[in-house]
Order: structure tokens, then C-alpha cells, then sequence
């Protein structure tokens, strides 16, 4: 299937949809993940001002957040500024952002009949905010770079579901795998559905690229990421190219999730990200030469001096080299990132 949105202004810088295809590049294309968030000074600014999910559904105010880092910085793509927990939102559970403490799920799912309460038809009717934000940033990006949509993956969302916020263990929601594995699959499988129709209609609204993020994959086992999230990941792949879209980079991020790498390549996805914790040489050998690898500087690098970013930076692109490969941090920017050390980083990436 075509774009839906043949009048878009045309785009100027695909470096990122080359890397994600293993064409050659000009340059090494760079994005942060979390780019448009807490560490921006105007970010906060605007927070003051604003509910987050005011914020997330007001396609205006979204779409003026994703431009923020555009705005600042020389990065070769924008994400589009929503959260993962939109889905458990629209899928009747109360979603609450607690500045400095993260998401909170007052009523989490304690047992199965549990799910009886989630409101499961027609799940994406209630996201559509997030596809009118796609669109409109789709326009005011005038063609600079590509806009990636995203969701998170379902296990990553079922373990919110379930523990109601963060988690040091996730022993609750990994419990269920134990406890009640086909209610675990009835979980997973309303989640995925959700997902796959809410990412086909970010594509239709005009993402170019889409990113799962697997959050929390590192709680997991190898037998337990088999049994059942891998299907889930496999789904969600399948399902979009199955719907026409097969020129739209995949992206998937596992953080902790090099003890299933090998697992991953097999999922139907372009891109794979890594975490800070992985050596590239190990993961190329590991994905073989067909996949474009993300990643993957540590996050808390950004406070060293300019000068050791620039040298961190060039050890990581000389390792992962210049094909297939698309540089970012091992995992989102943290809200205390000096704004100065993401430009060297950039700048690092792009030059040195
Ligand atoms: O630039 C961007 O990427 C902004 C859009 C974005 C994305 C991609 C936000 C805005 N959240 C996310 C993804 C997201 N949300 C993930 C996956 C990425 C990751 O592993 O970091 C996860 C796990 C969440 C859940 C979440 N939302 C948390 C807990 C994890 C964490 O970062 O500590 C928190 C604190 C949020 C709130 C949130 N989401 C986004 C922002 C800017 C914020 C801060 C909220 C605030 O202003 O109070």
C-alpha cells in the first residue's frame, strides 16, 4: 500500500531509512532515544504548563514537543512525542504521570477475570489523537528528516499492567507466566492486537519508520521470551507487512535482551537496537550481515567532557562500522543529560 499521504513535503534526509535498508550512506544517521523529553529545558518549561497526557493528546502541543530537539540539534530523525502507556489507557486503565516518579497504574490487573474489565473493541478508535499528531508533524517537520511512531512491546506493557508502575523484579507479572500461562496468552494476545492496529494506523497517518520498544525484556528467560513474548514480536511484524506496508523499517529494542539476540534476527525486523552492556563486534557475528544494528553509547557517558564523548563516540562507529548501522544511546536519555553533550555526541557521529 501506498503512503495514504501523498502531500507531504518531500524529505531531505533519508539516511536513516538507508542504514535501516543497508544501503550506503553519506554519513552515519543518529537519533537519541527519549530525544524529546525531560532533559530539554523547554521540555520542562512546557510541562509546567501542561497534564502529560494533555499534552500527548493535543495533537498541537505534541507535535511542537517532537520539534523541540529537531529545532536544537542536527539529528537525522524525530519520534513522535507519546508514551508507551497510551495503550493500557485506551484500553480502559487508568494511567497516571507522577512528575519525578514515573507512570502509576492505580488499579493494575491482580488476577485474571481481571481482564474482563479492559475495554478491548475497537481499541485504536480511542489513539486516533496520536495519529492526527503523526500527520501534523509530518507536515511542520517540512521534510528534514523522518518521523518514527512507536509503541511499546506487549510484554513490556503487560508487566505495567500488571504491577502498576515500575518494578525492581517484575515478579508479579512474571508470575502469571507461571501461575496462569493461558491467561498470560489472553493478556498478550489483547495487547498485540491493540498494538498491531494501532502501529498500522501511525503508518497510514505518516510514520516512515516504527520502533517496538521491549523495555523490559531483561526480567526475562531465554524459555520464557520463547514461550511467550517472542510470538508476540513476530505478530506484530508479520501483521504489518501482511497489511501492505513493506517498505516501513522496523526497528525493535530489547534492553537486557542479548541472551536472546539470535532469537530476535529471526522476528521479521530490519532493525535490531542493543544496550550499552553489548559489545557491536559480538552482536554483528551474533545477527549476521543482513540486519542494521542500533546503539548503543551508555547513557551516563553524556557527563564526561566533551572531548572523551567524541572518543567514546568514535570507538562505538569504528566497532559497529559504517554499514548497517544506526547510532543512538543503549537505551533512553536520561533527565539529568547535560543539552550540551547530546550535540557532541551528535556532532562525534556525524564527523569525527
Ligand atoms: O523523545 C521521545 O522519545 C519522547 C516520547 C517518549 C517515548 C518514546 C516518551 C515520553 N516515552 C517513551 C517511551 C517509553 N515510556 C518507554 C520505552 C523507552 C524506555 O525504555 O525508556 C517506557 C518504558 C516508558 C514508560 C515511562 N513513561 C516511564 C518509565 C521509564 C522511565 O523513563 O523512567 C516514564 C517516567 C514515563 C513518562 C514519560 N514519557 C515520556 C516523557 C517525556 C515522560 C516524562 C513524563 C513527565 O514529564 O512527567
Amino acid at each position: 500500500m501506498a503512503d495514504t499521504h501523498q502531500n507531504f513535503p518531500t524529505l531531505k534526509n533519508d539516511r536513516i531509512l538507508k542504514a535501516a535498508r543497508g544501503e550506503p550512506v553519506d554519513k552515519i544517521p543518529v537519533w537519541v532515544m527519549r530525544q524529546a523529553g525531560r532533559y530539554l529545558p523547554e521540555f520542562q518549561a512546557f510541562r509546567k504548563e501542561h497534564d502529560f497526557f494533555e499534552i500527548c493528546q493535543t495533537p498541537k502541543l505534541a507535535c511542537e514537543i517532537t520539534l523541540m530537539p529537531i529545532r536544537r540539534y542536527d539529528l537525522d530523525a524525530a519520534i513522535i512525542f507519546s508514551d508507551i502507556l497510551v495503550i493500557p489507557q485506551a484500553l480502559g486503565m487508568e494511567v497516571i504521570m507522577k512528575p519525578t516518579v514515573g507512570p502509576v497504574l492505580p488499579e493494575p490487573l491482580k488476577e485474571p477475570s481481571d481482564l474482563d474489565k479492559l475495554n478491548t473493541t475497537d481499541v485504536v478508535s480511542r489513539l486516533k489523537y496520536v495519529g492526527e499528531a503523526i500527520t501534523l508533524t509530518r507536515t511542520n517537520l517540512e521534510g528534514k528528516v523522518p518521523l518514527i511512531g512507536f509503541a511499546g512491546a506487549p510484554w513490556t506493557i503487560m508487566s505495567y499492567m500488571i504491577e502498576g508502575g515500575g518494578s525492581k523484579t517484575m515478579a508479579n507479572s512474571k508470575k502469571w507466566f507461571y501461575k496462569y500461562p493461558e491467561e498470560s496468552r489472553k493478556l498478550l494476545k489483547i495487547i498485540t492486537d491493540a498494538t498491531i492496529d494501532y502501529l498500522v494506523m501511525q503508518i497510514k497517518s505518516g510514520a516512515q519508520l516504527i520502533q517496538v520498544f521491549e523495555s523490559h525484556c531483561e526480567y526475562l528467560s531465554l524459555d520464557l521470551f520463547n514461550t511467550f513474548v517472542a510470538p508476540t514480536l513476530q505478530q506484530i511484524s508479520s501483521a504489518i507487512r501482511s497489511q501492505g506496508f513493506k517498505d516501513i523499517p522496523l526497528i525493535l529494542f530489547c534492553k537486557g535482551g542479548l541472551f536472546c539476540l539470535k532469537e530476535q534476527t529471526k522476528l521479521g525486523y530490519d532493525v535490531l537496537g542493543i544496550d550499552w552492556t553489548v559489545n557491536p563486534n559480538m552482536a554483528r557475528e551474533i545477527v549476521g550481515p543482513n540486519i542494521t544494528l542500533q546503539g548503543n553509547l551508555d547513557p551516563v557517558a553524556l557527563h564526561a567532557p566533551p572531548a572523551q564523548i567524541e572518543k567514546l563516540t568514535k570507538s562505538m562507529k569504528n566497532a559497529f562500522g559504517n554499514e548497517r548501522y544506526i547510532a543512538n544511546l543503549g537505551h533512553g536519555i536520561y533527565p539529568d543529560a547535560p543539552t550540551d553533550a547530546v550535540q557532541s555526541f551528535i556532532n562525534a557521529v556525524h564527523n569525527a
